[in-house]
């Protein structure tokens, strides 16, 4: 290695990615402060907090030089393309509510994101101050069934009890926008929010609405990712094993079937069938597998 270059390396600053705009992202320092940056070249895609090496390019500004290895990738897939929603997430917060109506499908989807990628999951159901809230709760009985934890809060009341929740993880909140991920940030971090929110309206071109992932610190070892709203969550990127393995309930049936390389669509002798007909799989947890792999076949 020439000595230039070593020496360039050497003067890297660490970083994290605390929000990303496009091909802009702000990195934040270990001292705390942030540099408005870019990537040199076309390097693959960065998310929100992925570490990073940064060398200063100006007064606030710096290149993204190098990219720390991540321990998860929170990402969705479809046909063509992928899009990271965040990096080295630890758990993710599915925040659903009564009102707008949230999608079972979108849940099943991004619990089966977390098993596949390695992280914890939780199921927030805000707005319980709304009269449908006791029936939301209701639905969501099955997850709790699976062993997913749940809790119900009003963010526009109280947080407190979602805190024992995050202590100790890097937690990305996602789903469908409306559903108070936002609101759940600012009540946790309230003046973090405003720092950055200011921050990115001055390198987001003044959007004020959640476009992208930003990272917000709740000490010095909880972190929580406010991601914008998802409509879409392709998992094209799990193979048909890995899908079926990301519904956690599938598992003790796996393996079971008659045919080998059995799809658990129609096949004839299907474990995965026969429990869901015995009742101890949910039917709707089954058609949200059947959509996944339909949608890869089209
Ligand atoms: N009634 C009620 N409304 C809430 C609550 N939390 C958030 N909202 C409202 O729901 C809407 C969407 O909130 P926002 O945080 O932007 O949702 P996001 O798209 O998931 O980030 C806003 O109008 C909030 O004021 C809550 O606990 N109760
Ligand atoms: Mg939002
Ligand atoms: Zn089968």
């Amino acid at each position: 290695m020439p000595p230039g270059k070593k020496k360039a390396s050497l003067a890297l600053l660490d970083g994290q990615i605390v929000a990303s705009f496009g091909r802009r992202y702000l990195v934040e320092l270990q001292d705390g402060t942030t540099l408005d940056c870019v990537t040199r070249g076309r390097r693959g895609a960065l998310a929100c907090g992925d570490r990073v090496g940064v060398a200063r390019s100006g007064p606030g500004q710096g290149v993204i030089e190098k990219l720390g290895a991540r321990d998860t990738l929170l990402y969705r897939s479809d046909r063509v393309r992928q899009k990271l929603i965040a990096a080295n997430v630890t758990q993710i917060v599915v925040v659903v509510a009564p009102v707008p109506t949230f999608h079972e499908d979108l849940i099943n989807r991004c619990l089966a994101a977390a098993e596949h990628g390695g992280m914890s999951s939780l199921i927030v159901l805000n707005k319980m101050d709304l009269p449908q809230a006791k029936r939301a709760l209701k639905s969501l009985a099955l997850y709790e069934q699976l062993g997913y934890r749940i809790v119900a809060l009003s963010a526009k009341r109280d947080v407190s009890q979602l805190l024992a929740f995050l202590r100790g993880e890097t937690s990305a909140l996602v789903g469908q926008s409306g559903m108070g991920k936002s609101t759940i940030v600012n009540a946790l971090a309230p003046e973090a929010a405003v720092r950055i929110a200011e921050i990115s309206a001055a390198l987001d071109s003044g959007r004020h609405t959640t476009t992208h992932a930003r990272l917000y610190h709740l000490g010095h070892d909880t972190h929580i990712i406010d991601s914008p709203g998802l409509q879409e969550f392709g998992l094209h990127h799990l193979d048909m094993g890995e899908l079926a393995d990301a519904f956690v309930e599938f598992r003790p049936w796996l393996g079971r079937c008659r045919f080998r390389d059995c799809h658990h669509m129609s096949e004839p002798g299907c474990a995965l069938t026969a429990a869901c007909v015995a009742g101890k799989i949910s039917e709707r947890r089954l058609e949200s597998y059947r959509q996944l792999l339909r949608e890869r076949a089209s």
